[in-house]
């Protein structure tokens, strides 16, 4: 049952958070290798459910098993996204078009994987793995502890092209590198443990020019810029006393409990940090509107028990918080299209088997 639970992960952190199955058998072929013909699972005009009036024209792009963080390319055609489906026993990298046809694996196959994005002229992408020293899948987290998750420290930022082709590591410093997006300028976000704490970089789309952009004691992480690249939507805490010392705790054993996040936006070089959302859940996954001015994530805080996650929008200010979806079970992952139009999420809903999370698309109504 934590499967729900276990986005609580949030934002892009969901890298090895999932509880799946342990590595069983992995082709090695290579990107190219393995295109998938298979019909695209659409579902035209899936109902919105009552009170969920901003979508409407509901497709599901993706036929079960673990889907989530699909993301837009730059010309709103394609879909990059992680999912965990066989053969693989744990996150592969893939693409497809928005109605869910040529699907392609572009990760190689190898170790875990996660946070996938386009480059912004679509022929090349950015995505973590964990291949280059971890091959199988990391084992599954324990949970002895309660909801703690693993900071896989072998993930590193590849570059590829958009068949896999040709990755190359953009980073190599020791531990967690992961949760990369792309800025309009080719230059990338990224979190990072490299200086001891979950913190935001920002690099060109080489690799060089290495910027630290937050600087405080908490789980910064999970960034985008918005459309004009001037701006940068966050999740993140301020961590003190008792609460910091347990995240420290924990963090310096490759875990983290990531049950109390707000949203935060900052200039796209690390100053004007102002905190957006005060909900006091679990708030992550954030992503700009077009037009620069509204935020749309994912919370829990409308649920004592903090299972059930629905997409929120809230204006940059923090004011006009309004709830999108209305569905018992995990919605999360929202990223508008380019043009405002549509939306793309993973959720729960519609499920075949429990737990199982798909990529939908809607028709964004409104402004
Ligand atoms: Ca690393
Ligand atoms: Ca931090
Ligand atoms: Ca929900």
């Amino acid at each position: 049952m934590y499967r729900r639970t276990s986005w609580v992960a949030g934002g892009l952190v969901v890298a090895g958070l999932v509880a799946v199955a342990v590595a069983q058998q992995r082709p090695m072929g290579t990107p190219e290798a393995t295109p998938q013909a298979k019909e695209p699972p659409v579902q035209a005009g899936l109902a919105p459910l009552p009170g969920e009036t901003r979508l409407a024209n509901i497709r599901q792009l993706t036929d079960g098993g673990e889907n989530a963080e699909a993301y837009f390319s730059f010309d709103g055609r394609r879909l990059i996204f992680q999912s965990t489906r066989e053969p693989y026993g744990c996150d592969q990298i893939f693409t497809m078009a928005i109605d869910g046809s040529e699907l392609r694996r572009v990760s190689n196959g190898e170790g875990r994987t996660t946070c996938g994005y386009f480059m912004p002229d679509g022929r090349q992408v950015v995505y973590a793995s964990t291949h280059a020293t971890m091959k199988e899948c990391p084992p599954r987290p324990d949970f002895s502890r309660g909801y703690v998750w693993p900071i896989i420290a072998a993930y590193d930022i590849y570059k590829a092209n958009a068949d896999g082709s040709g990755a190359v590591a953009l980073t190599t410093t020791p531990g967690y590198d992961a949760e990369a997006t792309v800025g309009p300028d080719g230059r990338i976000v990224f979190t990072s443990l490299r200086d001891g704490d979950m913190e935001i970089y920002s690099m060109k789309a080489d690799g060089t020019d290495v910027r630290r952009l937050t600087n405080r004691p908490g789980p910064d992480g999970g960034a985008f810029f918005s459309r004009d690249g001037k701006t940068i939507v966050f999740r993140g805490k301020t961590l003190q006393g008792g609460e910091l010392a347990e995240y420290q705790a924990l963090l310096a054993e490759g875990l983290w409990r990531p049950t109390d996040l707000e949203i935060f936006v900052m200039n796209a070089d690390g100053t004007g940090l102002r905190q957006v959302t005060s909900l006091q859940g679990s708030s992550f996954a954030p992503f700009f509107h077009p037009d620069g001015r509204r935020i749309i994530f994912s919370s829990n805080h409308h649920d004592p028990k903090g299972r059930n996650f629905d997409l929120y929008m809230v204006n940059i200010d923090g004011t006009g918080l309004e709830r999108i979806t209305h569905n018992e079970t995990f919605d999360g992952f929202p990223m508008f299209s380019p043009d405002g139009k549509k939306l793309v999420f993973a959720s729960n809903r519609n499920q075949a088997k429990e737990g199982e999370t798909n990529i939908f698309i809607a028709d964004w109504v409104g402004r």
